[in-house]
């Protein structure tokens, strides 16, 4: 079957700010309470998209999510108007800056997708992520569901399971921790599955047992399917998803060598479920892991070009880094499919912890599957033409965790959102609406 790959990035929210919310990710703990510039990061991610469609891919987006979050603000004992509800909740920051989360951009982290080809059914399966680690990100999870059934609705081709039960006994990040590898996009793939075990330092926010309920649920042959441990060492170095040090595309697996936790024994079994893979290691000696942490080096976006290559699309930190910048000349010059690359700016999302690969949410697809899905949300020039200028128009170009308390921002924010649903014809969709 000839499949594409469609990257559904989360389009960025007006509510993007830096509010410290992730216990383990560096990035989001060193820049809590700096000021954000949310009309920057919505035009910074999409650019990103521009960047890719022009490298002859489809494109594709999701919708952010309504922050604040009224429902559960008033789930949490506020009462009264939207506007008492802010003001209540103003006297409880860290509960308000909670449900203001703009997470939802990073939708490798909406849910694991499994593409037609590797499902004993023939369908395209979609499991949204519970997010159970963290209280902002756990949120997401209801409207995730509501809009993945939204794109993708056609019950023919498209099937949706419920967010794992459990809480963090089954912690679920989505696809960070979720690689496909397959000889080409439409071949029957190869599912790797990286779980973490806590570390000294940092919670492990993935477990094997979430990895393995999601394998089931999606219909996966077991005899293509991998779980492999990550390395603690990573894990407490700030790598809280595993997409921090790894990307997987293809036949070609990108990654860190202190990936895993028994290196040896990971690349055996990854050997074994996929002989035709092309292992790309960075060296501890050349790249160390603080610099792929701080880098997001392997948060790249590893794409198959039309004509047969390999791009990776980078952050500028990458660039920017000296020894992370040589090893990726060194990876372009040699013989191997991943021949260039493409740094972008991404600074509003780096400085939460999300790269360019944090961003997208990956679907394989079949041209009939592409059909079905819902046309609003796959991106061509007008599209973003269309996008930039509803954010240019509701987004503020400044904005600190402070501003979270004023009631003007929450309805500011709900109409940004309201507007962008009239835009897509979504109708009375998120919670604030119905
Ligand atoms: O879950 N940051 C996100 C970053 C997610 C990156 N995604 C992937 N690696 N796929 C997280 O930690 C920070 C929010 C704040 O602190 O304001 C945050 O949620």
């Amino acid at each position: 079957m000839t499949c594409r790959e469609i990257n559904f990035d989360g389009l960025i929210g007006p509510t993007h700010n830096y509010a410290g919310l992730s216990f383990g990710n560096i990035a989001s703990a060193k820049n809590k309470g700096a000021a954000s510039n949310p009309r920057a990061a919505v035009l910074q991610g999409v650019a990103k998209m521009r960047a890719v469609k022009a490298l002859g891919l489809n494109q594709g987006f999701l919708p952010p999510q309504d922050r604040p979050h009224l429902k559960t603000l008033r789930a949490l004992g506020f009462s009264g108007t939207d506007r008492q509800i802010i003001e209540q909740a103003a006297a409880h920051p860290e509960i308000l800056a909670n449900c203001y989360a703009a997470s939802s951009m990073w939708t490798a982290n909406a849910g694991t997708v499994a593409p037609s080809p590797d499902a004993a059914d023939g369908k395209v399966h979609f499991t949204s992520a519970n997010l159970a680690g963290n209280f902002h990100r756990s949120i997401e999870a209801p409207t995730t569901v509501r809009v993945l059934k939204h794109i993708f609705a056609d019950e023919r081709f498209f099937v949706h399971h419920p967010v794992l039960p459990g809480g963090v006994h089954f912690g679920d990040e989505g696809a960070a921790n979720h690689g496909r590898l397959a000889e080409s996009h439409g071949a029957k793939g190869v599912h790797l599955f990286v779980y973490g075990i806590d570390g000294d330092k940092f919670p492990a926010r993935q477990k094997k047992r979430a990895s393995e309920a999601v394998a089931r649920n999606h219909r996966l042959d077991p005899a293509k399917t991998v779980f492999v441990q990550q390395a603690r060492a990573a894990l407490d170095a700030g790598a809280f998803h595993n997409d921090v040090v790894g990307v997987a595309n293809g036949t070609v697996l990108f990654l860190h060598e202190q990936s895993f936790e028994d290196r040896e024994g990971a690349v055996a079994a990854i050997r074994k479920a996929a002989p035709f893979v092309e292992i790309i290691e960075a060296p501890k000696s050349a790249v160390t892991l603080e610099d792929a942490i701080s880098s997001y080096l392997f948060n790249s976006q590893l794409l198959s070009l039309p004509g047969g290559e390999m791009a990776l699309v980078l952050p500028k930190e990458s660039e920017e880094n000296a020894r992370v910048k040589s090893f990726v000349d060194e990876t372009l010059a040699k013989n191997n499919p991943i021949n260039r690359a493409i740094y972008m700016d991404v600074r509003e999302s780096m400085r939460n912890g999300g790269g360019p690969a944090c961003l997208r949410l990956r679907v394989v697809l079949s041209d009939a599957e592409i059909a079905a899905t819902n046309p609003n949300f796959l991106l061509d020039d007008r599209k973003f033409d269309a996008l930039e200028a509803w954010a240019r128009k509701h987004y503020r170009d400044r904005l600190t965790p402070d501003d979270l308390r004023d009631p003007d921002f929450m309805v500011e924010s709900l109409a940004a959102i309201d507007a962008l649903t009239k835009l897509l014809g979504m109708g009375a969709f998120y919670d604030f609406q119905r």
